[in-house]
């Protein structure tokens, strides 16, 4: 049943609008498809709220389709009202690796390496925005409260605002948002700002993120954009513009601490055996990342390669395992990195192993989630060392898995996280002395200095969780009740 003006009349009073829905697609030996729930924390953070405000996920499915297909894929899970938007592989090609991963990553990611600026590309990222808006747009009940997810999805505001003036629609950035003279580099600065200011509220990570957005309205647009600091966690600030003001805030995103926390605690006994395994090391140091250029897995390896070449770590006793889960493999960047990292862990284990010992054990592959956090418990140091990262929630889930308060934490300053988990061990990846002083740190101080840190650190995770993250960004965007 569709009202006058072409939209439902009964429909979802809750739409969140995303890259990608929260299912992973498994093809059956018989050729049958069976789609299960991908574990994400966004989709554990919004399984209530989705199920109590009668829901729906607005997302593209993973697996490419022929625009003309009869039967696109239409994947179903319990709980959730899922609504695939297709795409093609060309559309995958220009809007998701092209314009999403080899443009706006790069660019919002300190230009780590150097985005591509590209017309075909752009024109891509406009049209499938376009598609997700109108798949919104039929999705909303008349008034619906819209919470459009990341960098894929910056049009998609102001598209759906033109589709739906009696929306509410929220939109919050994963990645860093970058500096005025960086986000000036793109040719369609303007048409993206106004894409995002199609939204009530837009929430970033930090509020730094906040500030840049408001100084580039200012500059880009000529809006009045004002500050209005009410505290770190929610600091917000206004932008007036087309008539509308629109709300600025930060929200720094968590874990499911408390499912975390006990999940990893009734894997303890895999822990030992990893380390038994391993040859029970005596100091064993873990780095979890996506494979990608900003996680730093460069910075950690060359760190390793300098303290064991000056004798402060013994590679005979110290080993690092390396797990990275495959990313964006047709990127070019990502190659390059990927070469780098498998032609450095050679290097160091060439130069300071022994044949029946490396002292670094890198794996290319998703682990499964328990052994993930069997992992996690296992690890005397984990190592967090991103030249640039939005939030990074490997940190967070590894001081969660810390209940039994051993192990270390050693992060980037260039991480989100950062400014909450102050009492890790904390390094400049840009500065060589930095970051061998942190990994070396929390690898030999004292047992009580290593244990004091990780309580103050697993309770800070304990405390500020994803349920607290989403709750506090819907009643923002809802407004005073
Ligand atoms: P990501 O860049 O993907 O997220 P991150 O926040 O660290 O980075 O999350 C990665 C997730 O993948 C974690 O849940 C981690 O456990 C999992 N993972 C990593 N390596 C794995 C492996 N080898 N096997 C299995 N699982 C693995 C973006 C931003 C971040 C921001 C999040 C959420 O780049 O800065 O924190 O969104 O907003």
């Amino acid at each position: 049943m569709t009202s006058p003006d072409g939209h439902p009349a009964a429909g979802a009073d809750f739409v969140v609008v995303a890259n990608r829905l929260p299912v992973d697609k498994r093809v059956q030996p018989d050729g049958s498809i069976v789609w299960s729930r991908s574990p994400g924390g966004l989709v554990t953070a919004l399984t209530p709220t989705l199920a109590t405000r009668s829901g729906a996920w607005v997302g593209w499915s993973g697996s490419t389709s022929d625009p003309d297909d009869p039967t696109p894929d239409q994947p179903q899970i319990e709980g959730i009202d899922l609504r695939a938007v297709p795409l093609s592989d060309a559309e995958v090609v220009d809007y998701y690796e092209g314009f999403s991963n080899a443009t706006l990553w790069p660019l919002y990611h300190d230009v780590l390496v150097k985005p591509e600026f590209r017309r075909d590309w752009w024109d891509t990222y406009v049209r499938v925005n376009r598609r997700f808006a109108e798949a919104a747009s039929k999705v909303a009940a008349p008034g619906a409260m819209v919470w459009v997810q990341d960098y894929q999805l910056q049009l998609v505001p102001a598209m759906l605002r033109e589709l739906r003036p009696d929306l509410r629609i929220g939109f919050f950035l994963h990645i860093p948002f970058p500096p005025p003279e960086l986000f000036s580099q793109l040719p369609w600065r303007t048409e993206l700002l106004k894409g995002l200011l199609g939204a009530d509220l837009i929430g970033f990570h930090l509020p730094g993120g906040a500030e840049n957005f408001l100084t580039l309205s200012r500059r880009l647009l000529g809006a009045a954009a004002s500050r209005d600091p009410v505290g770190v966690r929610t600091d917000f600030g206004t932008v007036k513009y087309d008539d509308r003001t629109v709300q600025v805030g930060s929200f720094p995103i968590s874990i499911d601490s408390a499912n975390v926390a006990a999940a990893a605690a009734s894997v303890a006994d895999r822990a030992a055996e990893i380390r038994a395994e391993l040859g029970n090391p005596e100091v064993l140091l873990l780095g979890v990342d996506r494979l990608d250029y900003t996680k730093g897995i460069d910075v950690r390896l060359a760190g390793l390669d300098r303290l064991f070449a000056a004798g402060r770590l013994d590679p005979s006793k110290t080993m690092l395992v390396q797990l990275a889960s495959p990313s964006r493999e047709r990127v070019d960047s990502y190659i390059d990195i990927r070469n780098r990292i498998e032609q450095t862990v050679g290097h160091i284990n060439g130069t300071h192993g022994t044949a029946d010992r490396p002292p670094v054990r890198y794996l290319l592959k998703p682990i499964p989630r328990n052994e993930l956090l069997a992992y996690f418990r296992a690890a005397d140091v984990m190592l967090v060392t991103p030249l640039r990262d939005g939030m990074n929630l490997v940190a967070k889930e590894y001081l969660a898995s810390r209940d039994d308060l051993g192990g270390a934490l050693v992060l980037s300053e260039f991480t989100g996280a950062a400014a909450e988990l102050v009492d890790s061990y904390l390094l400049n990846p840009y500065d060589e002395a930095s970051v061998d002083d942190a990994i070396a740190g929390a690898a030999t101080d004292p047992v009580d200095v290593r244990r004091e840190r990780m309580a103050k650190l697993h309770a800070q995770v304990m405390d500020n969780d994803v349920d607290q993250w989403a709750n506090s960004f819907l009643a923002t965007l809802a407004g005073p009740a």
